[in-house]
């Protein structure tokens, strides 16, 4: 292929990947549950990531305009508001499987998200994560933008032979204006495995608080209890001493499994409003669900509502992916006229936006009658409902 070719064949990639990126989203109008919006496309896929982060545009050593380094999916990100503009940090991962971090920006959070020029390079300790990802963002009251994620290592006391067990923890950056991160010491808590950590907004009695997610191995849960609290002293060592189950999992709920805490949660006048993730087993494998709560403003370790069920599951195309049947979000964004644009990827693939307003959550979370944990009581809670509008209706 002539060099003329070649570089014509570059400008086509790139007219087609600006029409992408500047692409208008739309809510979905076949979507209607009261409480929030679906939108049409997802905000972020593999394909948004920029072509100079994958193509080598030298027709000298790429003549065949090869992906070098290609990316397998765009997932899971952060939000924050910055500058007026909504902020993501978006965990993307390449086709070697690694993660690593990259803020994309908007004007108004449902489209044309656009990467800033170089991915996120964030320090290692002194032992080296092997991979990070999911990272949650909380804008503390000290002054500082906290961004909380995992990194996995490999177990080193896994028997030889055994190239899979890896060691889950919590990773701490700080930064003031999403470029520069400074490393902290990665979490201490009592648990072996920790992941879905994520930074309370406020001091608690002067200490720094977090919701956490004990489990005992690599990807189970297991005796870990749910998402659990607990305070350090600092931030910059951060240690929990103990730490107190807030949610616990509960057999044949959407949480039976597993469950973890989503993005730092909202402050509202009724409390502080969560909305996480819950897991259970089928014979295709677990499922994954968004599911709401909130807890107390004076005591924010205490669970004041428990709408039951889920609140997001993946459907149509979502529920499809490198890891299907899965919606997971760590990322949340409550705007001063009180929208919120709640962050949510499917299938660990690509990254959708639901809108909502503050009103319309805490309502959902206020009003939607409990989960009564057995058919029985849900048929007598159902037959409440129809004699309600029976009585309205006829
Ligand atoms: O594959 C689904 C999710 O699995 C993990 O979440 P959890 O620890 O709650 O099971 C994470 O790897 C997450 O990134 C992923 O989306």
């Amino acid at each position: 292929m002539a060099n003329s070719n070649l570089s014509s064949s570059f400008e086509m990639m790139k007219f087609n990947h600006d029409k992408l990126v500047s692409g208008k989203n739309e809510i979905d109008d076949t979507f209607y549950n009261g409480c929030f919006e679906r939108y049409k496309n997802p905000v972020l896929t593999a394909e948004h990531v920029p072509l100079e982060w994958r193509y080598d545009f030298d027709p000298v050593s790429n003549p065949y305009r090869m992906e070098r380094l290609g990316i397998n999916a765009v997932f899971n990100a952060g939000a924050i508001e910055y500058n007026g503009k909504i902020a993501l940090v978006c965990r993307v991962e390449g086709f070697d499987r690694k993660s690593f971090f990259a803020v994309a920006e908007s004007e108004n959070g449902i489209d044309n998200f656009k990467f800033r020029k170089y991915p996120v390079l964030i320090d290692e300790t002194e032992e080296p994560d092997t991979n990070v990802y999911d990272m949650r963002l909380t804008r503390h009251e000290d002054g500082w933008i906290y961004g909380l994620f995992c990194t996995e290592r490999k177990d080193k006391s896994a028997p030889a032979g055994d190239t899979s067990s890896a060691v889950a923890a919590c990773g701490i950056v700080r930064t003031r204006d999403l470029d520069n991160w400074e490393r902290l010491p990665d979490l201490v808590t009592p648990s072996p495995q920790q992941r879905n950590v994520v930074l309370h907004p406020e001091f608690i009695n002067g200490k720094y608080a977090f919701y956490t997610r004990p489990q005992d191995g690599f990807i189970e849960a297991g005796s870990g209890g749910g998402i659990a609290w607990g305070l350090s002293d600092t931030i910059e060592n951060a240690v929990l001493k103990d730490e107190v189950v807030v949610d616990r999992k509960i057999y044949h709920t959407v949480k039976e499994l597993k469950n973890g805490c989503g993005a730092t949660p909202l402050k509202t006048s009724d409390g502080w409003l969560h909305i996480a993730h819950g897991v259970r087993n089928t014979a295709a494998g677990l499922r994954y669900v968004l599911y709401a709560f909130m807890t107390s403003l004076e005591e924010p370790a205490k669970v004041i509502y428990a709408p039951g069920g889920y609140f997001l599951a993946p459907v149509g195309n979502e529920r499809v992916g490198d890891v299907s049947n899965v919606v997971f979000s760590n990322g949340l964004v409550m705007k001063d006229d009180g929208t919120v644009f709640l962050y949510y990827a499917s299938s660990d693939t690509r990254l959708h936006v639901a809108t909502s307003t503050i009103e319309r959550l805490c309502d959902w979370v206020k009003n939607t009658p409990e989960d009564p944990l057995t058919s029985r009581k849900c048929v007598e809670q159902r037959i409440k409902l129809i004699r309600k509008n029976e009585a309205l209706i006829g």
